[in-house]
């Protein structure tokens, strides 16, 4: 472990405020070095294909393949990232989606948007139970499409959210990051992609942990059955719902979450 109690206490406190936090320079770069050169072929070959999610226009969404380096447990089981997660969103929670945002040259903003409707209509929100981990591929500047978001939007309801917003009330902030570091995020708070004005992809990894009792149906992992007899008991924990298969095959593939934005 990296930080201290009092210090994964100060992060969940500052996530139940802004609905974010951001780890400077958490994940090694040595393994995301070998996350971009194993992911630049996939997104050629999905692109050629035209088997991603379309999230815009020239802005994909791709799930990874729980296989090979991406099946590693330094980044999924990394433990001050789970501590955080354990803190703001339960005990024991579930892992239920590993992918991929990318926008190309020609991206455009979004429109601003939540990833998952409210448990509860019409009623206050409730405590955090889908959290989106976010690390990108590449350093992202101003130039190539940061992430922007609104802080403490996770705590409203999504109609006074808009409404605030449409008023100028929400200010939104791009959030540039280095590889290495780590965004952690509830997927209600408002947000939105911003145009890569470069000829380099800018892929920002997600990978979804959800409370120990929420389903999504939207998204899930094929885990192979031979990955999953080396994981730790955490990392067989995290999956625990997640399908086995015989394998996967890293280059094939489309995407079933298709609606995105709430
Ligand atoms: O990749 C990004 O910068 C944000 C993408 C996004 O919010 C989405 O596609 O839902």
């Amino acid at each position: 472990m990296r930080y201290s109690n009092e210090a994964l206490d100060a992060y969940a406190s500052q996530f139940e405020r802004d609905g974010m936090v951001l780890l400077k320079q958490h994940f090694r770069k040595d393994i995301l070095v070998l996350w971009r050169q194993a992911f630049d072929a996939i997104l050629a070959h999905r692109l050629e294909h035209a088997t991603t999610a379309v999230r815009g226009a020239n802005r994909h969404y791709i799930t990874l393949p729980f296989a090979g380096v991406f099946a590693d447990e330094q980044i999924f089981c990394d433990p001050d990232v789970l501590a955080i997660v354990e803190r703001v969103a339960g005990e024991d929670p579930v892992m239920c989606q590993l992918a991929s945002d990318t926008p190309l040259r020609g991206s455009t903003y979004q429109d601003i948007h939540r990833d998952t409707p409210a448990l509860f209509d019409d009623l206050p929100e409730t405590p955090s139970f889908q959290l989106a981990v976010n690390f990108p591929l590449c350093d992202v500047t101003p130039e190539n499409g940061p992430f922007e978001t609104t802080l403490g939007t996770h705590r409203m309801n999504a109609q006074d959210a808009m409404q605030a917003y449409a008023a100028g009330e929400l200010p939104l902030h791009a959030i540039p990051m280095q590889l290495g570091d780590v965004m952690i995020r509830d997927v209600r708070a408002l947000h939105r992609g911003t145009p890569n004005n470069t000829d380099s992809p800018r892929p920002m990894v997600v990978i979804g942990y959800s409370r120990s009792w929420y389903f999504r149906p939207e998204v899930h992992i094929d885990v192979p059955r031979n990955v999953y007899q080396t994981l730790s008991a955490r990392g067989k924990r995290l999956l625990r719902y997640m399908p086995q298969v015989d394998g996967v095959d890293v280059l094939e593939g489309g995407e079933s979450y298709l609606r995105f934005a709430y």
